[in-house]
């Protein structure tokens, strides 16, 4: 198959379109100055952060109640205030509180946890199932009950035709797939498209090592392991191309495998699809978003 692929795929890039006008906003490169999550374009991705900062002030809360209980310790049992320490060492009421406390506040944080692993691990009917394989080092995808398959490699990949360098020619194929030399080693030569709004369910699974699919902005990762079938669900929200990569260590080319989810309106997957699966292959997606 990757023979077959790379020749398809360079046919792809031949007759690929230039760069057209209307381009999707780009989430999930890195941001100069930036700090915290990608901007959440998920409900699972926004109960992530949300979950996130409410730990984060419970465990604000924690460490400066210790820390002002060790100032307190330094200041008020110092030698020269207590020559004669205690030697006292049991105190039931306060063995019953140091265990009940953490016990408290982490049925609290479960409380609120759970619900959100499960809101993750229960899969949904999907409007569209696409099935993802991770190889040796790329990817490969499946539109299930469409007659559509196709791989992704990334631009300026040894597969992808490079030596995963920024050279003239991979800047060159960078600016024809759409994309600006700041999104090399993240762009990839086809991409997962997907309809705004629409619920997305993936089936993970990796034909050689375990690999990882993951799109941070979508709140979602799933380990690729061979001969499991595991399944992760999303809803995107807003129109977009999303950036991912290749999470579980696989090898000497892990760093090179990136994701690449193009959101786009129904209209335009609509006509995506009919031309990719006439096509037999994945056509540029910029194509029917100017038609
Ligand atoms: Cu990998």
């Amino acid at each position: 198959m990757k023979r077959n692929t790379m020749l398809t795929g360079l046919m792809a890039s031949l007759i690929a379109a230039p760069a057209l006008a209307q381009d999707l906003e780009i989430v999930g490169k890195p941001t100069n100055g930036a700090v915290g999550f990608q901007p959440a374009a998920t409900e699972l991705a926004r109960d992530i952060h949300w979950l996130d900062g409410m730990i984060l002030v419970i465990i604000t809360a924690i460490t400066l109640f210790v820390a002002a209980l060790i100032v307190y310790c330094i200041v008020r049992f110092r030698r020269s205030r207590n020559a004669t320490p205690a030697r006292f060492t049991h105190n039931t009421p306060v063995e019953i509180a140091w265990t009940l406390g953490p016990v408290l506040i982490l049925v609290f944080i479960g409380a609120f946890s759970l619900p959100v692993l499960f809101k993750q691990q229960e899969i949904p009917d999907g409007d569209i199932t696409i099935k993802v394989t991770g190889y040796q080092w790329y990817w490969g995808y499946e539109y299930v009950g469409e007659d559509l398959a196709y791989d992704s490699y990334m631009i300026g990949a040894p597969f992808g035709g490079g030596d995963n360098r920024l050279t003239p020619e991979v800047e060159q194929q960078l600016q024809d797939a759409g994309y600006s030399r700041d999104e090399f080693l993240l762009a990839s030569d086809t991409a997962v498209v997907v309809p705004v709004g629409s619920t997305i369910v993936m089936q993970v699974t990796g034909a050689d090592v375990i690999h990882s699919w993951t799109i941070p902005a979508f709140g979602v990762k799933q380990d690729a392991v061979p001969g499991r079938l595991a399944e992760l669900w999303f809803t995107p929200e807003r129109e977009g191309t999303y950036f991912g990569q290749c999470s579980e260590l696989c090898g000497i080319y892990h760093a090179y495998m990136p994701i690449t989810v193009k959101v786009v309106s129904q209209e335009a997957y609509d006509a995506w699809l009919a031309n990719s699966k006439e096509e037999g292959w994945y056509t540029d997606v910029r194509e029917v978003l100017t038609n």
